[in-house]
């Protein structure tokens, strides 16, 4: 990374999906290593510890089809304050997750800083439902659409400018598991996406060259990766909420993270969906530490 100071920032939210857990995301990521692995392959490296979280933690469901919106609003719009302030101070926003729904505040943060902002989603979902396709009504199903300005007024308008990022700069990698509703959007706005035909078909070394090709050519002031660990196969994450099978394997994972960090074009980074509860000996934010490695330029030799 060109930026050679990072800021950790944890987000310890479940309130986006259904399963407890997630929230303990943030502390499973920093037991596995990430200060430590950064700090020795030279970053000057700064926890900001997590996003302090008001509501209490007994949920309760105010619209089904937009399950603790609430909790959800006062999460983004302080991670988004906290990210400009991470921005203010020119350092590398990263973040821990948490559920995926963070990545709107994240979104709502970076977007005050980037006008035209390229966006990675590394995930086996496409997150682009809107309240009225939601088969959950889980908000982490959301992030991608609300981002570019779709759905609840309220999510789409958090600290007060929408859209946050623009269709036409998404890159999703490692999509299976796509809903009707998201189709028609992905279909709509011509959405980029790379799933697992193509990353079989093509090979992840292509589909990397060609995603940091187009955003080239839309002249992007930044580039964000999100990534969701289930985008990856869960034989290697499986501590997630929801599994799908048939993923991205670890090394092509590591082979993406690795050409990114080759571009010099990653600007900011989220790891989120890390399930202590429902993992196998902390092996999914093992994963998480490890490809954050590859992604900030450890060599291998
Ligand atoms: B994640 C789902 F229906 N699409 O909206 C939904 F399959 O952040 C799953 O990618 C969403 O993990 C998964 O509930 C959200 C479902
Ligand atoms: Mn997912
Ligand atoms: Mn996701
Ligand atoms: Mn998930």
């Amino acid at each position: 990374m060109k930026n050679n100071k990072i800021s950790i920032i944890g987000v310890p939210s479940d309130y986006g999906q259904h399963r407890r857990g997630v929230d303990m995301g943030p502390s499973a990521i920093r037991y596995a290593g990430v200060v430590e692995r950064l700090d020795r392959i030279g970053y000057e490296v700064l926890d900001e510890g997590d996003i302090l979280l008001k509501h209490d933690k007994v949920k309760k469901v105010q619209d089904e089809q937009l399950k603790n919106l609430d909790e959800v609003i006062e999460v983004s719009s302080q991670l988004s304050d906290k990210i400009q302030d991470v921005l203010g101070k020119g350092r590398f926003p990263l973040i821990l997750g948490g559920d995926h729904s963070i990545a709107i505040g994240t979104l709502t943060g970076l977007g005050t800083k980037y006008k035209n902002l390229g966006v990675i989603w590394y995930d086996a979902h496409a997150d682009l439902n809107t309240p009225e396709t939601s088969p959950s009504g889980n908000i982490h199903g959301m992030p991608l659409a609300v981002s570019c300005g779709l759905g609840d007024e309220r999510l789409v308008n958090i600290a007060g400018y929408a859209p946050k990022i623009k269709p036409e700069n998404i890159i999703i990698i490692g999509a299976r598991s796509v809903d009707p509703g998201e189709k028609e959007l992905i279909k709509k706005h011509g959405i980029k996406v790379y799933s697992m035909h193509e990353i079989d078909r093509m090979g992840m070394t292509k589909v990397i060259e060609e995603s940091i090709e187009y955003l080239k050519k839309r002249n992007v002031d930044g580039v964000h990766l999100s990534l969701d660990l289930d985008g990856l196969d869960p034989l290697y994450t499986p501590g997630v909420g929801t599994p799908v099978p048939g993923g991205i394997t670890y090394r092509e994972s590591h082979l993406a993270m690795e050409m990114l960090e080759e571009s010099g074009f990653i600007t900011s980074a989220e790891f989120v969906e890390v399930n202590p509860i429902l993992d196998e000996r902390n092996k999914t934010a093992e994963v998480a530490v490890a490809l954050m490695g590859s992604l900030f330029g450890e060599k291998l030799v």
